[in-house]
Parts: structure tokens; C-alpha cells; sequence
């Protein structure tokens, strides 16, 4: 196998990139206009573990995101389209409206849902890939969490199970040594995350989660020992989170200099278009593509179709 990218899958890599960053940035400024409703996170410094995993996952497979979901959800095949249609809780957005932010589902493109509950999605993913082993079908499920997520005991619960039963499932930590305003100092005990993984006796990945290519490569690896029946994998991409926890959040709690400096020297865009020498000329219809995507998603959801208020009550299951 081929431990190496082209550079044509590179810049299909960046442009995806740059297409959810762009796409970020509209949404924090449609929030600041006052159009979006609720509690809104972006992923801005995170996009290359998103795209570098989503695009490691098979047709069949199923990936269960979390509360900082936009980009995983893109990546996974979810047009920008039905993503801001959603946010803007249209009928046309992928959860029908129903969701908004951290409530976005795709079932049918693989997306088992966006997740308000911090740990809740690898229950789920440890559900699904429990299924797929019993049903001897080659597919396999994967959970995205934060390095907070660690803490909560499904992320314990799941990781044991999966490990007992050697079920098919990945488990990708991105770990932006944040948990809202907290440091990882002040939350956990250990800065090798892979030492939780590695006390179920599962099999652990360590990368750098602002290199795409790297993350792509070991998700390929991860997602191959799972589907070949060698147990679960935990996969832990070392991130930066280049904003605040929320769209709003001032980040009093983050030092100034320390942030500027991630920014200069982390950003995972700005990185993968050094490496790949891209000239003003390539640059700028890339970048133009992704305003233009980005634009056009809100125009769609805007002419979106508002859901009837007598259809509040369905889809609710009442015993
Ligand atoms: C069970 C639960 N506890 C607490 C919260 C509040 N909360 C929302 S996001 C968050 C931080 C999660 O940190 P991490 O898992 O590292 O993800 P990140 O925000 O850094 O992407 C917390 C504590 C929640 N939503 N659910
Ligand atoms: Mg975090």
C-alpha cells in the first residue's frame, strides 16, 4: 500500500478544507446577525482530522460526530446546502429541521448524528458496530470526541465493551487540550491520551491532527484492523482549536499571544498549502469556490421552507 498521497488528492484534501472553513465563518457571521438560533461550535483549526477520517470511512460505514459537528458532517458527505438549510431549521436541512447544530443527522450518507451530549455518540457507535459483527457485515462504525469526552464514563463503558466483544469500531479523540474554558491541566490527570485507550488493552494510534495526510493514513490503518477483525482502534489526533468553544465566546480564559502564535504555526490550511507550493493563481479560484459554496448554502437555506408549527409534535414517540 501506498504510504503517500498524491498531490491531486492533497488539494482535493485542502480544498474541502478551505470549503468548511469558509463555510464556519459564514455561519459565526450569520449567528452574529442574529439569523441562527442556539448554541453554535466550529471547528476552525480542526478541519484536517474531519476530512483526513471521513474520507478513510467505506460507503457502508457510520460515523457518530459530536457537539462540534459541522465539519465532520460535510466531510462525510452531507452538502453545505442541507447543513445551513438545517441550521437555519428548514424542512429542506438534513435533520428536517427538526435539529439544528448539534442535532444534525444523515443516516443514509453515513452519519449517525451530531451529538449536545458530550460522550453520547460512542454508545451508539459501539452499538452499531456490535450489530455489524453480528450480522457478519463487513462495515465499520467510528466515534469522533473530544479529549474532555474522556472523562465521562460512556467513553469508559464503550471502549471496555467494544474491546471485550472486538467489535469493529474507531474511536478518533481530537484532542484540542480544551474542554469549554477548562485546560487539559485542569481537567486530566495525563496528557497521552492513549493510556485510556491502551487500559482496555485496545489497540492505540498517535498523530498529529493538523497534518491531513498523516491523519488520513493512520485512519486507513485504523479503519482496516477494525473491518478485518482485529478489534477496535483508538485513534488520537493531537489538534488545536484556532477559536472560541462557542461562536460568541470571548475566550478571556486563553492567553492572547499563545492563541496568535497556534494561529501562525498550526493551522492546518495554511500548512497543507505551504507544502503544496500553491501559487496565487491556483489559490484564488479555490478559495473563490468555497466563498462561493459557502454563500450559495446560505441563500438556499434562506428560501428554505419554514416547518409547520402542527408539525412540532412528530417524529416524538409518546407511550
Ligand atoms: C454530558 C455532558 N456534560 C457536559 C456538557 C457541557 N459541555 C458541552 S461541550 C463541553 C466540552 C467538551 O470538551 P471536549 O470533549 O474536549 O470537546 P471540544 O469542545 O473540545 O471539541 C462540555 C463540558 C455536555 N454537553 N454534556
Ligand atoms: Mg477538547
Amino acid at each position: 500500500m501506498t504510504r503517500e498521497l498524491s498531490r491531486e488528492q492533497l488539494l482535493g484534501f485542502l480544498a474541502e478544507m478551505v470549503l468548511i472553513r469558509r463555510f464556519e465563518e459564514k455561519v459565526e457571521e450569520r449567528f452574529r446577525a442574529g439569523e441562527l438560533a442556539g448554541f453554535l461550535h466550529a471547528a476552525i483549526g480542526q478541519e484536517a482530522v474531519a476530512v483526513g477520517v471521513c474520507h478513510a470511512l467505506g460507503p457502508d460505514d457510520l460515523m457518530a460526530s459530536t457537539h462540534r459537528a459541522h465539519a465532520h458532517v460535510i466531510a462525510n458527505g452531507t452538502p453545505p446546502n442541507e447543513v445551513m438549510a438545517e441550521l437555519y431549521g428548514k424542512i429542506e436541512g438534513c435533520s428536517h429541521g427538526y435539529g439544528g447544530s448539534m442535532h444534525l443527522y444523515d443516516v443514509g450518507r453515513g452519519t449517525m448524528g451530531a451529538n449536545a451530549v458530550v460522550g453520547g455518540g460512542l454508545p451508539a457507535t459501539v452499538g452499531s458496530a456490535l450489530a455489524f459483527h453480528l450480522r457478519h457485515e463487513p462495515r465499520v462504525a467510528l466515534a469522533f470526541f473530544g479529549d474532555g469526552a474522556t472523562n465521562i464514563g460512556t467513553f469508559h463503558e464503550s471502549l471496555n465493551l467494544a474491546q471485550l466483544w472486538n467489535l469493529p469500531a474507531v474511536f478518533v479523540c481530537e484532542n484540542n487540550r480544551w474542554s469549554e474554558s477548562t485546560p487539559q491541566s485542569q481537567h486530566q490527570p495525563i496528557t497521552d491520551l492513549t493510556q485510556r485507550a491502551v487500559a482496555f488493552g485496545m489497540h492505540a494510534l498517535h498523530v498529529d491532527g493538523q497534518d491531513v495526510e498523516t491523519v488520513h493514513l493512520a485512519a486507513l490503518d485504523a479503519i482496516e484492523h477494525a473491518r478485518s477483525g482485529r478489534g477496535p482502534v483508538f485513534l488520537l489526533c493531537e489538534t488545536e482549536r484556532l477559536t472560541g468553544h462557542y461562536m460568541g465566546d470571548a475566550q478571556v480564559y486563553r492567553d492572547k499571544e499563545e492563541l496568535k502564535r497556534l494561529r501562525e504555526t498550526r493551522d492546518p490550511i495554511t500548512s497543507l498549502r505551504e507544502r503544496l507550493a500553491l501559487s496565487e493563481k491556483d489559490w484564488l479560484p479555490l478559495e473563490a469556490e468555497a466563498r462561493r459554496v459557502a454563500d450559495a448554502s446560505v441563500e438556499f437555506a434562506k428560501a428554505g421552507t419554514d416547518p409547520k408549527p402542527e408539525d412540532a409534535l412528530k417524529n416524538i414517540y409518546v407511550t
